[in-house]
């Protein structure tokens, strides 16, 4: 039995149960007693008994035991939402003895349960034996009773529609529904500026995405500015930079475990920004068919993490100076094409159990010293190289890239840079019709236009007019080497 095996069993073996039980002490302060009933496994909760008062903030530990070999643990902890609300987490000591990690949390406020995954990241061995894997802190606001409950590991056990299920109804019971029905028929251009309105429709990019106005299929053009918040896309929008050298979205608080833009509505499409500072820079639990593309992921945590989420797009982005440049978690045909991955200081890319059928070509990975370019999970199957041609890779490592493993393998390795032709604006390789014609139906515009489209600026002057289309033009026909 292999050893992800293992633990999963072992995880599905533990079933921990505490209970809060409010007890009403006088008309004004509500005291909460805890009382638990564990039963033998691998997970339990710390402490065991708590008393709080309605407004306390409390912690607990969720504590492993008896474990060898462990890289990653996803579970879910639930709790009743009408008495206690999830305020933080914090990671333990248990895998970050082993090296550096990545933990990823998605939480269900409404619902009162969240999902937890915490990983090793890079060349590091194992954790074995065990201790405290997170710690979280809650709120208790109003008097009653809540169990807190892990559930077994939930990923094998449910089917994926399930889960997909339970994400759409917490998206209808947080948002609007009403509001979402009523989407307009024709996708209507906003324009986000730090001045807002009368000259501009929104003075930020959250600001755009909450408003009623604002419906699905819709763009947002950004303006240059730094924009300070998380930003949660919680309807399918294409959201446009106006430069990626000049427009900033930086997380509000530097690297704490929030994201800073999650992807939470299919066919989000995100292009030419800097997004900075976060926990992850941009990150899709269960959802799919996003584009992140002509974009600066830097100084993350992690820079795009794709957990759960398939089919997306990340394709001619700088990917740099992150924890973990790119993280793919049970995650499939996800398309990793033409990005600069580089000075990441644990890894460049990182693929992790349960990540199949992804293609990843075209990438230059660039890691600085010992740091591996490329991980990934033995039990997955990948593609690094379609054309004849893969990736660069700035050193030959067995285990690191090109060579990975026998089912993630670069058998065309590049011995340079790649980096697109000039007029191949849809990076498939070859300048054609195709481009010409992406360039043409943005012919005449600039940043404020409905058609604008950053792709067809071939010169990157913020325009596209005549001198685009004949530098697409001059590389008619040809084919990357
Ligand atoms: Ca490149
Ligand atoms: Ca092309
Ligand atoms: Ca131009």
């Amino acid at each position: 039995m292999d050893t992800r095996k293992k633990v999963e069993r072992c995880i599905a073996l533990a079933f921990v149960s505490v209970l809060v039980v409010g007890l009403f002490c006088s008309a004004d302060i509500v005291m909460f007693r805890v009382s638990c009933q564990q039963l033998p496994g691998v997970l339990s909760i710390e402490p065991r008994e708590v008393r709080v008062n309605v407004s306390e903030v409390f912690s607990v530990n969720v504590d492993i035991a008896d474990v060898i070999e462990v890289y990653e643990v996803e579970f879910r902890l639930s709790w009743n939402p009408s008495v206690l609300n999830f305020t933080e987490f914090e990671e333990g000591s248990f895998l970050s003895n082993q090296g550096q990690t990545v933990f990823l949390k998605e939480v269900f406020e409404e619902n009162g349960y969240m999902y937890i995954g915490g990983t090793l990241i890079g060349n590091v061995s194992r954790a074995t034996g065990g201790g405290t894997l997170v710690s979280i802190q809650f709120t208790a606001f109003a008097p009653g009773e809540s169990a807190l409950d892990i559930s077994e590991s939930p990923f094998e056990e449910i089917d994926g529609n399930v889960i997909a299920s339970g994400v759409s109804l917490e998206q209808a019971t947080v948002h609007n529904v009403e509001l979402l029905v009523a989407a307009s028929a024709s996708p209507t251009v906003w324009t986000v500026n730090p001045l807002g309105p009368p000259t501009y429709d929104f003075a930020t990019i959250q600001g755009a995405i909450n408003s009623p106005l604002v419906f699905d299929g819709d763009v947002l053009h950004v303006f240059a500015a730094n924009y300070v918040e998380n930003v949660n896309v919680w309807k399918s929008l294409t959201i446009i930079g106006e430069n990626r050298s000049t427009t900033f979205v930086t997380a509000a608080t530097a690297r704490v475990s929030t994201s800073t833009l999650s992807i939470r509505a299919p066919n989000v499409k995100i292009l030419e920004l800097t997004i900075q500072l976060g926990y992850a820079g941009v990150r899709a639990f269960f959802w799919n068919d996003a584009t992140i593309k002509d974009c600066r992921v830097v100084n993350n945590t992690v820079g795009f993490v794709a957990w759960h989420s398939d089919s997306n797009d990340v394709k001619a982005n700088n990917v740099s100076g992150n924890k973990c440049g790119i993280l793919l978690w049970r995650s499939n045909v996800d398309l990793i094409l033409g990005n600069d991955i580089t000075n990441n200081s644990a890894v460049g890319i990182q693929v992790l159990h349960g990540s199949d059928g992804n293609n990843i070509y075209w990438n230059d990975f660039i890691q600085l010293g010992g740091v591996p370019n490329a991980l990934a999970a033995w039990t997955t199957a990948n593609t690094w190289d379609v054309m004849g041609k893969g990736n660069y890779w700035n050193k030959d490592v067995f285990g690191q890239g090109p060579y990975m493993n026998p089912t993630n393998v670069d058998n065309n390795p590049l011995t340079a840079p790649w980096n697109p032709m000039l007029g191949d604006v849809n990076l498939d390789g070859k300048v054609n019709i195709v481009d010409i014609t992406i360039c043409a139906m943005a012919f005449g515009t600039h940043f404020s236009d409905l058609r604008w489209n950053p792709q067809a600026d071939v010169n990157r002057d913020g325009l596209v007019n005549i001198l685009d289309i004949a530098l697409a033009a001059k590389n008619f026909g040809k084919t990357d080497p």
